[in-house]
Formats: C-alpha cells, sequence, structure tokens
C-alpha cells in the first residue's frame, strides 16, 4: 500500500463516540489526533503500523469510558463478583473484536479508507497475544467475552509475559523456536496502574510473636504492578476487565552505591530478578532454577490477586466489612491447579493478616474458591518439590501441611482403623503430602514398610500437556543412570500434589465435558468423589461465537443471518438450529459452498505465502490444528497420509483419479520446546509434505502442508475454510478439545473418536453428520494390557506403512525412535502407548467412507450446514451461564 500523508486539520474530541457522531468523519479525527498526539511514531506519514496504533487508540478511549462506567457500578452496587485466575489468557488480536463489539465497523471502515487504508489490513497489523500455549489459555480468553457480553460482574487475573509463546519456525530441521517479541512495539490495549501494586514475598523465615502470632519475615521482595486490558461486551457497554501483573523491585531497593563504585551489572541485579518472573510462559523447568521461576509466577499471580481482591472486599464493604461474608462477595475460580497457592495465601492473609481464626479462615477460603480440572494426564497433575516449596514459601507450607493433617484425621474419621489395608489406600490417594511421614499415631497401625514409588523415566512425563513440572525424580533418575554398576537407589522425594490441594480446598471442581468429568469422577478423584459427591460437577466447555463465527467467517455470518431472520444467533446461538430446516434448499446450499470457496481461497493464499506450496481451492481441506502431542495423535494422521500416498502410487492415474477424492492436509501447532517426540513428529509432517508435494504423478491429488507458527490468527483463516477437521486422540485423553466446537460452527465436518467434547458434538449435530472411529475410553485400558502381553496382533496395513517410512522415500531423517515408540510392548516410551496401531485400521476405512461422502457435494453441504445447526451448544455464553450459576452464584448486572 501507498503511504498516504496526514492532510486533514486535528479535531480534538474527548468523551465516548455517541452514536450521533458516530459516523465516519468523527471517527476519522479520532484516528488522526492520535496518529499526532499519542502515538509512538514519527510525525511523516501514515502507514499500517502507524494507522493501526492509532485506530487502537481511538477505540481504546471508548473502552476506557465503558470500563470506568462499569467499574463505578459495580464499587457502588458492591454486588457479588467473579475472579476467574489463570496463568494464560490467548487472547490474540483485539481491535476488531472491539470495533465490532462496540458496532463501530462500518464508521471505522469508511474512515480508515478516508484516511487511505483498508480496515481489514489496519487489523492484520496487530500481533497477537499469545499469553497462552493452547486450548486451557483460549478458554480463558472466551470466558471473558462471554462474561462482558452477558453482563456478568466478573474480571480475568494473569500475569504480563514479557515474551509472548515462542514464534515458530519450519525449516529443513523441524520446528525451531524463536522469542516472540509482542510488545516489541507498545500494547495500546493495557492501561498501566503505576497506582495499583502490591508486595510479593518470597524466602525468608516464619516467626511466632509474644502474642503466639505467626509472621513471615525476611526473605526476597517485589512488587506486582497491575495492567488493565478492557475487555468489551458485545453490543453492550459492559466492558470487564483482565489484570494482568508485570513484577519489579521496590523502588527503594536499586543499589546506588554499587553502581556508583562501577559494579553496575551487581547494582541491576535485583531488579532483573524481579522482572524475570514475567519473563515467558512456562520457563524451561528441567533445572532447579527454572522450577523456582515457575513457582515463583504461580505464587506472584495468586498472592497480588488475592490481595488485589481483598482490598476491594474490604473498600466496598466499608465498616460493615465482615469476613465471614467474603464469599458472598467473591468467587475465585482457578482455572487448573496453577493458581492452587490461592488456597493457603487466602488462609495466611486471613490468619495472619487479619486475625481470623483458622476454623473461619478454612470455611471462607472453601466457600470462595472451586477448580477447574482440564486434564487427566497423570503426568500433567502438578506436583511440587516439598523442599522448594518450603524455601520459598514457608508460611504456606506450614498451612499445607496443617490442611494435610486435617485431611488425614478426616479420613480417619471417615474409615476408621478397623481396616488399616483400605485406611491406607485412600490415605495414599487423598493425601496432599506425598511420602511424607504420617503422624506416629496413625503410621503405627500400618505394619509393613512403606512403598517406594516406581518412577517413571520416560520423556513423555516431562512433556506433559501443557508442560508442567517435571518433578525432581526425573533429575534424579538421570543422574543414577549415569552411574551405570550401581543398582538404582529408590527415590521418594517429597512432593505436594496441587490437585488434591484443590479438591479439598474448594467447594466445587468441575471438568470440561461430560466424558471427561466422568474420568474425574470415576477415576482420577474417585476417592475424593466418593466422599464429596456433590462437590463434583460438569461443565461443558464452549467458544465464543463472536469471534468464532461472526467476526472471523464475515460471508458465512451473512448467509446465516439471512436465513435464520436476523442476527440475534450472535447471542443468542440456539437460533443456528433453524438453519436445519433448509439444510436440503439448493439456494442456501449453493450460498453456503461459495462462502466456503472464499474462505478456501484465503487459505490459498496464505499456504503459498507461509510455505511456498500451492493448492487447489477445488480439493478437499483436511485440516488438524492444535498442539503437537502424542495423545493428539498428529502421527496417525500423518500415517494414514503416507498410506493415502503409497496406495496412490501403486496405481495408475485413472484408478487413482477414481479411488481419492483430491485433498489438502494441514497441520498446525506447536510443540513444546522440550518435548523431542513431537517435534519429530513435525519434521515427519514436513518431509513428507516436501516428498508429496513435488511428486508431479500426483499433483492435486494430495497435498500436505504445515502451516508454521499457528496462533489464534492462522486459526481464524484457517477454521472458516476447513471442510474436514480431525480430532482423533486416544478415546479418554482430551478432556474437552475446543477447536472441535469452532469447526463444526464454522460448517466443517469433524473425524474423530468418542472424546472430550466430540461424544457431546456428535450428539448434537447427529451421528451421520460425524465420522466416528476408534476404539472407546473404556477400552483403552484393557487394550494396554493386552498389548503389554505381547497379544496384539497389528494390522498389515499398519506394517506396511511404518516400513515405508523407514525405507527412507521422505528422506534421509532416522525415524526410528519416532516409528519405534509404536513397537515393541515395554509401555512408556515404547509400546505404542496411545494405541495408533490400534486404532489404524478403522481411521483408514473411516477416511475412505469421507471420500466417497465429499465426492456427493450435495450431501456433504448438507452435512456441512447440519453441523453450524448442530452447534449452538457450544457457545461459551452458555457454559458461562451455567457457571454463574451453579459454582459462582453471581447475577448479571448491566449498565442504564
Ligand atoms: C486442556 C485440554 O487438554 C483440552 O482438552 C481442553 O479443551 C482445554 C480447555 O479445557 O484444556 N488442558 C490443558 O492442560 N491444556 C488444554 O488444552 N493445555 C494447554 O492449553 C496448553
Amino acid at each position: 500500500e501507498a503511504k498516504p500523508k496526514l492532510k486533514d486539520p486535528v479535531t480534538v474530541e474527548q468523551g465516548s463516540i455517541d452514536k450521533s457522531k458516530s459516523d465516519a468523519e468523527a471517527v476519522a479525527s479520532r484516528i488522526t489526533y492520535h496518529a499526532e498526539f499519542t502515538s509512538s511514531f514519527s510525525p511523516e506519514g501514515f502507514d499500517l503500523p502507524k494507522a493501526y496504533f492509532a485506530t487502537a487508540q481511538s477505540i481504546r478511549d471508548s473502552l476506557i469510558i465503558n470500563w470506568n462506567a462499569t467499574y463505578n457500578m459495580y464499587e457502588k452496587m458492591n454486588v457479588k463478583q467473579a475472579y476467574y485466575l489463570s496463568m494464560e489468557f490467548l487472547q490474540g488480536r483485539a481491535l476488531l473484536n472491539a470495533i465490532g463489539n462496540l458496532e463501530l465497523s462500518g464508521a471505522y471502515g469508511e474512515a480508515l479508507s478516508k484516511l487511505g487504508h483498508k480496515l481489514e489490513n489496519v487489523v492484520s497489523q496487530e500481533p497477537d497475544a499469545a499469553l497462552g500455549n493452547g486450548g486451557l489459555g483460549r478458554l480463558a480468553s472466551c470466558f471473558l467475552d462471554s462474561l462482558a457480553t452477558l453482563n456478568y460482574p466478573a474480571w480475568g487475573y494473569g500475569l504480563r509475559y514479557k515474551y509472548g509463546l515462542f514464534k515458530q519456525l519450519i525449516t529443513k530441521e523441524g520446528q525451531e523456536e524463536v522469542a516472540e517479541n509482542w510488545l516489541e512495539m507498545g500494547n495500546p490495549w493495557e492501561i498501566m496502574r503505576n497506582d495499583i501494586s502490591y508486595p510479593v514475598k518470597f524466602y525468608g523465615k516464619v516467626v511466632t510473636g509474644s502474642d503466639g502470632k505467626k509472621r513471615w519475615i525476611g526473605g526476597e521482595d517485589i512488587v506486582a504492578v497491575a495492567h488493565d486490558v478492557p475487555i468489551p461486551g458485545y453490543k453492550t457497554k459492559t466492558t470487564i476487565n483482565l489484570r494482568l501483573w508485570s513484577t519489579k523491585v521496590p523502588s527503594a531497593d536499586f543499589d546506588l552505591s554499587a553502581f556508583n563504585s562501577g559494579e553496575h551489572t551487581k547494582a541491576c541485579e535485583s531488579q532483573a530478578n524481579a522482572e524475570k518472573i514475567c519473563y515467558i510462559l512456562y520457563p524451561g523447568d528441567d533445572s532447579l532454577e527454572g522450577k523456582t521461576l515457575r513457582l515463583k509466577q504461580q505464587y506472584t499471580l495468586c498472592s497480588a490477586s488475592l490481595q488485589d481482591i481483598i482490598k476491594c472486599f474490604e473498600r466496598r464493604s466499608g465498616e460493615n466489612a465482615r469476613w465471614k461474608e467474603f464469599p458472598e462477595k467473591v468467587a475465585v475460580q482457578m482455572n487448573d491447579t496453577h493458581p492452587t497457592l490461592c488456597i493457603p495465601e487466602l488462609m495466611r492473609i486471613l490468619i495472619d493478616l487479619k486475625g481470623v481464626s483458622w476454623n473461619e479462615a478454612w470455611d471462607i477460603t472453601q466457600r470462595t474458591v472451586a477448580y477447574t480440572n482440564h486434564t487427566v494426564l497423570p503426568e500433567a497433575l502438578e506436583k511440587w518439590s516439598l523442599e522448594l516449596m518450603q524455601k520459598l514459601l514457608p508460611r504456606h507450607v506450614e498451612i499445607i501441611e496443617m490442611i494435610d493433617e486435617e485431611l488425614i484425621n478426616g479420613i480417619v474419621t471417615e474409615f476408621g482403623k478397623s481396616d488399616p489395608e483400605l485406611l491406607e489406600k485412600k490415605l495414599n490417594a487423598m493425601r496432599i503430602l506425598e511420602n511424607v511421614e504420617l503422624p506416629s499415631s496413625i503410621a503405627d497401625l500400618f505394619i509393613k514398610p512403606k512403598e517406594t514409588s516406581v518412577v517413571d523415566t520416560s520423556e513423555m512425563s516431562k512433556a506433559s500437556d501443557n508442560g508442567s513440572i517435571a518433578d525432581e525424580e526425573d533429575e534424579l533418575v538421570e543422574n543414577m543412570e549415569k552411574e551405570v554398576d550401581l543398582p538404582p537407589i529408590p527415590v521418594t522425594p517429597k512432593l505436594v500434589r496441587m490437585a488434591n490441594l484443590c479438591v479439598v480446598g474448594g467447594h466445587v471442581v468441575n471438568g470440561v465435558a461430560a466424558i471427561h468429568s466422568e474420568i474425574v469422577k470415576q477415576d482420577v478423584f474417585n476417592d475424593f468423589y466418593k466422599l464429596w459427591p456433590d462437590k463434583f460437577q460438569n461443565k461443558t466447555n464452549g467458544v465464543t461465537p463472536r469471534r468464532w463465527i461472526y467476526y472471523c467467517n464475515p460471508d458465512l455470518s451473512r448467509i446465516i443471518t439471512k436465513w435464520t431472520g436476523g442476527d440475534d444467533w450472535v447471542l443468542n446461538t440456539e437460533k443456528l438450529a433453524e438453519l436445519r430446516k433448509f439444510a436440503d434448499n439448493e439456494d442456501l446450499q449453493s450460498e453456503w459452498r461459495a462462502a466456503k470457496k472464499i474462505n478456501k481461497l484465503k487459505v490459498v493464499s496464505l499456504i503459498k505465502e507461509k510455505t511456498g506450496y500451492s493448492v487447489s481451492p477445488d480439493a478437499m481441506f483436511d485440516i488438524q490444528v492444535k498442539r503437537i502431542h502424542e495423545y493428539k495423535r498428529q502421527l496417525l494422521n500423518i500415517l494414514g497420509i503416507v498410506y493415502r500416498y503409497k496406495k496412490m502410487k501403486e496405481m495408475n492415474a485413472v484408478e487413482r483419479k477414481d479411488k481419492f477424492t483430491p485433498r489438502v492436509c494441514i497441520f498446525g501447532g506447536k510443540a513444546f520446546a522440550t518435548y523431542a517426540q513431537a517435534k519429530r513428529i513435525v519434521k515427519l509432517i514436513t518431509d513428507v509434505g516436501a516428498t508429496i508435494n513435488n511428486d508431479s504423478e500426483i499433483g492435486d491429488l494430495l497435498k500436505v502442508v504445515f502451516v508454521p507458527d499457528y496462533n489464534v490468527s492462522v486459526a481464524e483463516l484457517l477454521i472458516p475454510a476447513s471442510e474436514l477437521s480431525q480430532h482423533i486422540s486416544t478415546a479418554g485423553m482430551e478432556a474437552s478439545g475446543t477447536s472441535n466446537m469452532k469447526f463444526s460452527m464454522n460448517g466443517c465436518i469433524l473425524i474423530g473418536t468418542l472424546d472430550g467434547a466430540n461424544v457431546e458434538i456428535r450428539e448434537e449435530v447427529g451421528e451421520d453428520n460425524f465420522f466416528l472411529f476408534g476404539a472407546q475410553a473404556h477400552e483403552i485400558t484393557g487394550l494396554r494390557k493386552e498389548r503389554a502381553e505381547g497379544k496384539f496382533v497389528p494390522d498389515a496395513r499398519f506394517e506396511e506403512v511404518k516400513e515405508y517410512v523407514r525405507s527412507g522415500v521422505f528422506g534421509p531423517y532416522d525415524y526410528d525412535e519416532l516409528i519405534g515408540s509404536l513397537e515393541g510392548n515395554e509401555g512408556f516410551g515404547r509400546g505404542d502407548y496411545f494405541l495408533v496401531g490400534k486404532d489404524f485400521p478403522s481411521y483408514i476405512e473411516c477416511q475412505e467412507k469421507v471420500d466417497e461422502a465429499y465426492r456427493d457435494q450435495k450431501r456433504w453441504t448438507r452435512m456441512s450446514i447440519l453441523n453450524s445447526a448442530g452447534s449452538y451448544k457450544f457457545s461459551s455464553d452458555r457454559t458461562i451461564h451455567e457457571y454463574a450459576r451453579d459454582i459462582w452464584n453471581i447475577q448479571p448486572l448491566q449498565l442504564p
């Protein structure tokens, strides 16, 4: 684009863009005002980056006005408020969403075109706010959108990471990671609150005062500073807040004399130490330093947020503040176990600083907090070294020990001492502390010596679902392995089980899809469930229809609006069901296909730009995008493709065309930086792509592309263009999945296992409109056992495909470690733990059905329409209403 100059005189308009003036003129003058006065760009020119900042700043004014109004209303009304604490928020871009929610799209489009730019080009200047990893972080962001839209009094709390989730480069070697410097040019969406900061302490010691009270003193002090990100609701003034903490040293802490005597690095050390807490999400935790940093991050989030919440409670309640009423004003939701320290932190503040008794503090804490579980992978359920925690948070460990002791007493009371074996089993499963001696009165019941835990040495345990804590066991075992001759010494590190603490300390535990919540009750936390059945709930995930249909798929949205008779489906997704009655209507069908084609064309360009490959928009777009993980089985997908390719090569051109539907197989997703097996999968996909895409015999019949650096913005392009999407995890392992919902909403048909939310999606869209394959969750344990006993006979087609990869058709890389993981019976790391071989035959047979269905475009379009129509349950608005009603007990409150 040419660089237009700013010619118009600047008019300064303060206050909100009122509706009468919300025309292009008013908006344009607001943008030019910011280009001149607020922007951090040089005065000449008005290029795209500058246009983006000025545009964002102009809409930010309106957001601030609404933010303030919302805030003041909450202050005045003193209603109960929910606080969503999460280490991750995957916000993506904000500009289009803000303009759209304020119903200013037309005005902004026109204004920008007057100023020489297209709105869509300006919008695409914005870097993604990638303060998250995958589904868990994106869910948090969808929830904020729904909370604001539905006018619920609620805030999000997180950390302001200086670097977003890494940028992924795809090179000849596979994935490479580089830092994502998303704040480099500044962030127009945040308001730094210099007046809102809290001290956060680490290390030090606990002393008991003459009054018998405990005090945590000494140690390292840092300060957490608030950065507020306004979250506008759709078609409402309600603008809630995402408060992100950054860290620094207390201002008095600068060592001036060291600096003046030339020790510059030393003088700046404490500053650097404090700031690095918020450098990146999930810093590598193989080292003790890495583990310490992660624990500091978690504690910073909990401590700063709770201090803020408590201050707000005291301010709003004034002189009437009564601690036992705290849970009537405050609901704290812990997004997974990362914010577990909320529990001992709230206890500490109440007891040590506010003088509340232990029993009352415990009652308040339990009634205030609730916990969402997002994964059943045992290696992803966080456990922290007790020793590390004791050093970093000595007072919290005392409190956790107390809670553990009370839990032990409770378990003894419940189960009695008459059956020591049962009692021991219960204590082992339910205690918060692991490998920590029991009080002697109870330990005496068990005569036999304590068993030592079995140590898992596999790579898998390090590559947990969210890159979570690989505990000290790994380190110790690695060291042990080096001393070849010595028999392994049993290792029993003392650990704190964060999930158990969450279950004990909160009033509700919820899973994120029906099948997952059942597994949570029947398996992961079964002992707790039997004891407290009422504590356990299901809250099936959802996604915001604003971002995930309305803004990312404008062409489809227009069609939906036309055929459902209005755009109220954006708020009431139940309206989507009305599309059902037109599923066979030829006019709708052809409009539907045309919209898909437009979206596919955008992706054709994206693929060309990012990978250099040319793909045909007439082929079926078959997509799998999600974090790369063995349980998500990208390996099954790529091996299916390899099988397809091999069969094609064995046929002549006519046979090939007859048998196969042309496909573009698209992959995207990041592998955790230290997860070697996941990185090998990325490498295999790109190698297979390089071979197939350059095979002139195959041409447009099959293409395989890996779109680098998958993130929210890329998803917004890929999802509307997809026709088939893959959700093929080993049954029982994907807690929910949320992209499956987005795909279905956008008229994409799913191929998947009966796992996570797939189960419910299939129920809603109808069995005929979902491609199902694979073993079921209840069969998995048996199948694994069968394998381990050497009873599994692999399908010949699976053997053939592995052999083909090993033969070097796809290049010289040694795939033995990857393919070898699918072989043998030895359990983790080998022995096909994720049952790729078991599901392979049913997967490729299901893919043949997909080919057949696609050949009949009428049938396919009908299936596509029925997916959108049946997806209405998966709006995060529905999910949020359920949380508000069943867990938080909050009511909507709207500005006049
Ligand atoms: C996850 C689950 O794996 C997903 O199945 C689920 O949809 C989301 C949201 O509930 O939570 N749990 C989890 O730890 N992650 C998930 O995506 N991980 C990341 O987000 C990195």
